[in-house]
């Protein structure tokens, strides 16, 4: 199967080793063939070099974009030299088969990576190297490929040694091929980057210097530092188009590392994001959200994660289905024992055990992501039609272990008690919890809490009462009585709290500050319920 090494067709843009091996194999006596910068080279060297021109009877042209494909190269490295066939075809067409063809690629990925404009770029994208790379490696039965300047001198000793075995032929075809496919990718990719960039956000918006939360000089600039992170299915809905972009600094949902299931679709990544904000408002426990449609239908702490979860599932099953489930601790194995039996979408964490790994991807279309925290600082952007809406971050109440409460946050030492007697300490416990997840969900909120779970949420409504209404439903009849309530933002009437009152619940967080409080904290007072004022609003829209 040892096939001797006569003719060599040499076209290398890396003409690194390129030396050694033309004189090795101009020793060996080997006819080289080269297309034009390669023969120059080789000339260069002394050494005796065909030009492709020469065989193909046709000038190089077009910039180099049309060299080497010819049907005298191709056919030169197509024969397959086993049949009598194309040997005979070979003859009659006047063409010399090759025994080996060494060739490497356009420099596409270096070039990219170097930022050189578009056009550069497409100029990059090697077609006549590829098809004879191609082209030797199928025909492996009777030609060599060699596309690595790794590979010179074992080559050239084989050549030495009588030429290179079938075995040889093949291992080197296969690496071949994995090269072409890689450059093709890079080439896929870049060019649907391009495509999706032309239609995607563009900008990462940067404050002006002066700007501050005192609101005067807000302007910011927009400067385009976002990169194209991953194309994805769709968007919304199977008919729109979407892609995700990243701000490059590797943190929240956008960074996040998948380990496990299909690709994040564009709404995978909208309530991801949302769990796993919900999730780190609680940083000094550890605290499970799940999401659906960007709300959360269970929030809560445990003393560890599986117990965190066990109760922020158990507030809605039934919205729990088909979830997104953020966890701010490691996966432990217990909890994924329980999340293997529900139909999950997503789960996010810092990490998983090795043991929960296992466990979930018995699941093959679950979708594990780890991820740093969310991001907390800076600018949110929000687009409408014909513009962009900027705003600093609600960071208020927002806070990781160890870290002091802000004003308004659920610091309950700021907060001011308006009714009812002043709470226990396991009863301010449930508030400030309460307080800090209302926030993850849309407003018009209400959240019902008892012992650092939700119970019942009521979210997105266009008023107050019928969120009331919602939560209380959602709670039941027995989880309601005794538990407390949040209000992401004010009671513009007693109505919203008169439905919490008949409910049973005991306690009441709320911003304050609507033209009736004093109607507010009365309905709050006759009921006997202690109310307290935050003086800040988490509206989440
Ligand atoms: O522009 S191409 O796609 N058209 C060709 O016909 C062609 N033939 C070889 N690029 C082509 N090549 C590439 O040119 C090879 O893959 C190699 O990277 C380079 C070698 O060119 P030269 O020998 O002129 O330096």
């Amino acid at each position: 199967t040892t096939q001797p090494i006569r003719r060599a067709l040499l076209s290398v843009f890396d003409k690194t080793g390129l030396d050694e091996l033309a004189r090795g194999l101009a020793e060996a006596g080997v006819e080289l063939v080269s297309s034009g910068g390669t023969a120059a080279h080789l000339e260069g060297l002394g050494l005796p070099v065909t030009k492709v021109e020469e065989v193909t009877g046709f000038p190089e042209c077009l910039d180099g974009r049309v060299k080497t494909l010819h049907p005298h190269i191709h056919a030169g490295i197509l024969a397959d030299r086993t049949r009598e066939d194309h040997r005979q075809q070979l003859a009659e067409l006047g063409v010399a088969a090759f025994d080996l063809v060494v060739v490497n690629l356009y420099p596409f990925q270096e070039t990219v990576a170097s930022g050189a404009g578009y056009q550069d770029v497409v100029e990059k994208i090697d077609i006549g190297g590829p098809s004879m790379v191609r082209g030797a490696a199928k025909n492996h039965a009777s030609v060599a490929i060699v596309v690595d300047p790794a590979e010179y001198p074992a080559t050239l000793e084989a050549v030495r040694a009588g030429g290179l075995d079938l075995a040889a032929r093949r291992r080197l075809a296969a690496a071949a091929f994995a090269h072409t496919a890689e450059y093709d990718a890079a080439v896929a990719r870049w060019t649907a980057e391009q495509v999706a960039a032309g239609a995607g956000p563009t900008g990462q918006v940067v404050p002006d210097a002066a700007a501050s939360s005192a609101g005067e000089a807000f302007p910011a600039r927009i400067t385009p530092t976002w990169s194209l992170g991953e194309t994805l299915r769709y968007g919304e809905n199977p008919h729109q188009a979407a892609a995700l972009y990243t701000d490059g600094e590797g943190g929240g949902v956008a960074g996040a590392r998948q380990l496990h299931g299909k690709a994040m679709s564009y709404n995978n990544y909208v309530d991801a994001d949302a769990a796993w904000r919900a999730a780190h408002d609680h940083g000094d426990q550890p605290c499970v959200a799940v999401i659906k449609h960007a709300n959360p239908c269970g929030i809560a702490v445990g003393r560890d994660i599986a117990e965190a979860h066990a109760r922020a599932h158990a507030c809605d099953p039934v919205s729990a289905f088909g979830g997104i489930i953020a966890a701010n601790r490691e996966v432990t194995a217990e909890m994924a024992r329980t999340v293997k039996d529900i139909f999950t979408e997503v789960v996010i964490a810092p990490s998983f055990a090795d043991e929960a790994v296992e466990i979930l991807t018995a699941k093959k279309n679950i979708r594990l992501l780890t991820a740093a925290a969310p991001v907390r600082e800076g600018l949110e952007l929000r687009p409408v039609s014909g513009g962009v809406l900027v705003q600093e971050r609600d960071t208020v109440q927002a806070r990781l272990e160890g870290e002091e409460g802000t004003p308004g946050g659920d610091d309950a030492a700021t907060w001011q008690l308006v009714a009812g007697e002043a709470a226990d300490e396991a009863t301010l416990a449930d508030l400030q919890f309460a307080w800090r997840a209302v926030r993850a969900v849309k407003s018009n909120a209400i959240l019902l809490a008892r012992d650092g779970a939700s119970v019942g949420i009521g979210m997105g409504q266009v008023n107050r009462v019928d969120s009331c209404h919602l939560a209380v439903q959602r709670a039941g009849e027995d989880r309601a009585r005794g538990a407390v309530a949040a209000s992401d933002a004010f009671f513009p009437f007693a109505d919203g709290l008169q439905v919490l009152v008949d409910a049973g619940i005991r306690a009441v967080v709320q911003p304050g500050g609507s033209m009736r409080d004093a109607e507010v904290v009365e309905a709050a007072q006759a009921a006997g319920l202690t109310m307290y004022l935050t003086g800040a609003r988490h509206f989440a829209h």
